[in-house]
């Protein structure tokens, strides 16, 4: 293997990253080993009195480490010794001799900046494909080659923790101003630029880095009293954001602590046995499957045998209904696949008012400058309307999101149709209307499809695609492909009520109703769960949702799936009494100023209860997450969805399921399908049938499968 090409420019050697056959440089064991080897000759050339090091993949410099060859460690010491391994490299290259220059464009992420953050000068390209960080605890490990020992010297301790604890990347002009580049230029004369930067230092010696930042920042950057308080501010937000279920940010915070305060050598010991550790857990195995799953989506189109398909790109959408949703998805459109959005609603005002609902989403990302002003007119130049369907001749796609009303749906379907070119696509938002049911009346039922998408749009990351019985494969290529370019990450699934994340949701929001109704403490509730991972707890989450929708979905799927989702009055109950959640500022949850307060202390007395204060979490969560545990194995086996995959990505991006854990289905694989279903029994014995253990799950425990083989 040769990865590495070498072209000397008037004693400068130009090293050329450009990994044979794959779309992105990584960093394997065999790319170490060569870049060794180059480092010794390189050391030793005569002719060689500086080096650059740059890629030769268009848009990427290194994506770090190789996360494939990674996920197959055994061991903590055999993670460890790759670890060392990369920090030896990355020594050599900070203590290597002559001038070491490295020009980045494109992502420099992980193993990748770590090495870049060894070099004596780093140039970066000014273009918004450059980005700089260290993902590591993402998949919960922490930076194994240096990376939490050189960025906090170089651009402080403060910078450096914010960074890594997130696990988060900055673009070109942000990394430049934080100090992590010495030089920011145009991609066309990058490599320009670091030759002639080697070549400087050749001649004038080692470049002085000028601290950046005020008096405050030198106190608590450099000196040991000013960075135990960045130590411990750091420790207890990690400890609040993640409830202690992810063990890499600590460590993290442990290696940058030991490398400040006991020295670097100190500090990279401690690194890689962090490293080592990290990589054994289950935490960490679950959340790089999860980057798996990810990556794997993006290039499913939804259906087999899609590449051979000839599908045109949707170029222009057309919204009916410009509420709160259709807003909000012609926004996200408009921002991220760059197409025309037209919307319509029944008359002016409202048009206007998703308009400038869509709007906002621009104006937000201006305001945060991830847009520039030119880019922002010509996104909003793209949002246009009418009360009338003009304009909708030019669309490929109408999304509609009116009312969940089966028949308003299939007026405007037939209006849709006959407005539009024969070959536009038809896709509907809605979230609990079979997608078959609402294409029944269409002229080109081929055409129709359900896109359902989750509030708020702008920034949840899933979308599911939903195919109805006579949708054609063009079709669903075209709608998996449209989601992805506005962002999202989707998944295909069945065309059964509530699909798959209202399926699997509404069991579990059900248990938290009927717990409520017990006189369970509604704060207890919502506490149990947080602390099992997810982002809110399930009554929180009725009041945002809704309590009207809520109890609406209810209703739906009690209907279509019987008693074993019956809900209890709570809903009802709180609906009589005008309570619609945050929407109204009345729920389970008292709002003040619009922010929510405590537990609403009355909802007791109305839904006739006292509180249960003695009740044990641990009953609490048993009740909560078997109800959707259960749920979510029986709609797998039903077909709902295409793989365990889809299921457990569903389940993380679309209700925020812990990402630790893997996912529900990973869930019931780690617990053992044999003791989910014990429990399942149990459960059903004591609080009723709707807990009995779903056959299919049962036949799975009795052959001793798995949803995810070993
Ligand atoms: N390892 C293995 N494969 C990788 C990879 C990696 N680091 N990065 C990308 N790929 C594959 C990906 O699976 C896909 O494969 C193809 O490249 C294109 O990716 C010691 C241990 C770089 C921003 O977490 O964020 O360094 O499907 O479709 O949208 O401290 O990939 O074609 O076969 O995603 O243009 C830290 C992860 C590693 C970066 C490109 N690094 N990658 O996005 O293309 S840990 C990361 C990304 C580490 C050290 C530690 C993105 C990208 P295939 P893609 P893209």
């Amino acid at each position: 293997m040769t990865a590495f090409s070498v072209e000397n420019e008037n004693g400068i050697a130009v090293v050329t990253f450009d990994l044979p056959g794959e779309p992105v440089n990584k960093l394997t064991g065999d790319v170490m080993d060569e870049f060794g080897s180059l480092l010794s000759r390189l050391g030793e050339d005569g002719m060689v009195r500086g080096v650059v090091l740059i890629s030769g993949k268009p848009d990427n410099f290194i994506a770090g480490a190789d996360i494939e060859q990674f996920s197959r460690l055994r061991s903590a010491a055999e993670a460890s010794a790759l670890s060392r391994e990369g920090q030896e490299i990355a020594d050599r290259v900070a203590g290597f001799p002559k001038p070491f220059v490295v020009a980045i464009h494109g992502a420099c992420l992980g193993g990748g900046f770590e090495l870049a953050l060894a070099c004596h000068w780093r140039v970066i390209s000014d273009s918004p494909k450059t980005q700089l960080g260290l993902p590591e605890v993402q998949l919960g490990i922490l930076p194994g080659v240096g990376g939490t020992q050189r960025l906090p010297r170089l651009v402080g301790v403060r910078a450096a923790l914010d960074m890594i604890l997130a696990g988060k990347s900055e673009r070109a002009d942000k990394a430049y101003r934080l100090g992590m580049a010495d030089e920011i230029v145009p991609e066309s004369i990058l490599r320009q630029t670091a030759i002639a930067a080697a070549e400087r230092i050749v001649r004038n010696g080692p470049p002085r880095r000028a601290h950046k930042g005020g008096a405050q920042a030198l106190f608590l950057d450099r000196t040991p009293i000013g960075r135990r308080i960045v130590y411990a501010q750091a420790e207890k937000q990690v400890r609040e954001r993640t409830g202690g279920h992810y063990p890499a940010p600590l460590a993290s915070i442990e290696a940058v602590k030991t490398g400040l305060e006991r020295g670097l050598n100190a500090g990279l010991k401690e690194e890689s046995r962090l490293f080592g550790e990290l990589a054994m857990t289950d935490v960490s195995r679950n959340l790089v499957q999860i980057f798996f799953a990810t990556t794997a989506l993006k290039k499913d189109d939804g259906v087999p045998g899609a590449a051979a398909l000839k599908v045109s790109p949707v170029r222009r959408l057309a919204m009916v209904g410009a509420g709160f949703m259709g807003a909000a998805i012609a926004g996200t459109a408009v921002l991220n696949a760059e197409v025309e959005a037209r919307l319509k609603d029944a008359d002016l005002p409202k048009v206007g008012k998703g308009i400038r609902g869509a709007r906002r989403i621009l104006d937000d990302r201006l305001k945060r400058r991830r847009l520039k002003q030119p880019k922002y007119e010509q996104l909003v130049a793209l949002l246009s309307g009418a009360a009338d369907y003009s304009g909708f001749l030019r669309a490929d796609l109408v999304i509609e999101a009116v009312f969940e009303d089966l028949d308003v749906k299939r007026r405007v379907l037939a209006e849709v149709e006959r407005e539009t070119r024969d070959t536009a696509i038809f896709a509907t938002n809605t979230s609990t209307i079979p997608i078959g049911s609402i294409a029944a009346g269409s002229a080109r039922p081929e055409q129709v499809i359900g896109m359902h998408f989750f509030s708020p749009v702008e920034k949840m990351p899933l979308l599911e695609v939903i195919p109805h019985a006579g949708t054609s494969a063009e079709t669903v290529v075209r709608a998996v492909r449209f989601g992805r370019k506005m962002g999202k990450t989707v998944i295909v699934v069945g065309d059964s009520p509530g699909f798959w994340v209202n399926r699997i949701l509404l069991p579990y929001m059900n248990e938290a109703g009927i717990l409520v109704r017990e006189g369970v403490p509604i704060d207890l509730i919502d506490r149990t769960m947080t602390e099992y991972g997810f982002p809110v707890g399930p009554v929180t989450l009725l009041d945002e949702v809704g309590l009207d929708v809520g109890a609406k979905v209810a209703k739906v799927m009690h209907g279509a799936y019987g008693d074993r989702l019956e809900p209890s009055d709570a809903l009802e109950r709180m609906l009589a009494d005008g309570r619609q959640g945050r929407k109204n500022g009345r729920g389970f949850y008292e709002y003040r100023d619009g922010k929510k307060a405590g537990p609403d202390a009355s909802v007791y007395s109305l839904l006739g209860v006292t509180p249960q204060e003695n009740t044990p979490a641990a009953t609490v969560e048993r009740r909560l997450l078997y109800a959707m545990l259960n749920e979510a194995a029986m709609a797998a086996h039903e077909g709902v969805i295409r793989t365990p995959r889809d299921g457990d990505i569903g389940a993380i991006f679309g209700i925020g399921y812990p990402a630790f854990r893997g996912g529900p289905l990973r869930t019931i694989d780690t617990l053992g399908p044999a003791r989910v279903a014990d429990t399942l029994r149990e459960l059903a014995g004591i609080y009723g049938h709707r807990f009995r253990p779903s056959a299919s799950l049962v036949a799975m425990a009795d052959r001793g499968e798995k949803f995810y083989p070993e």
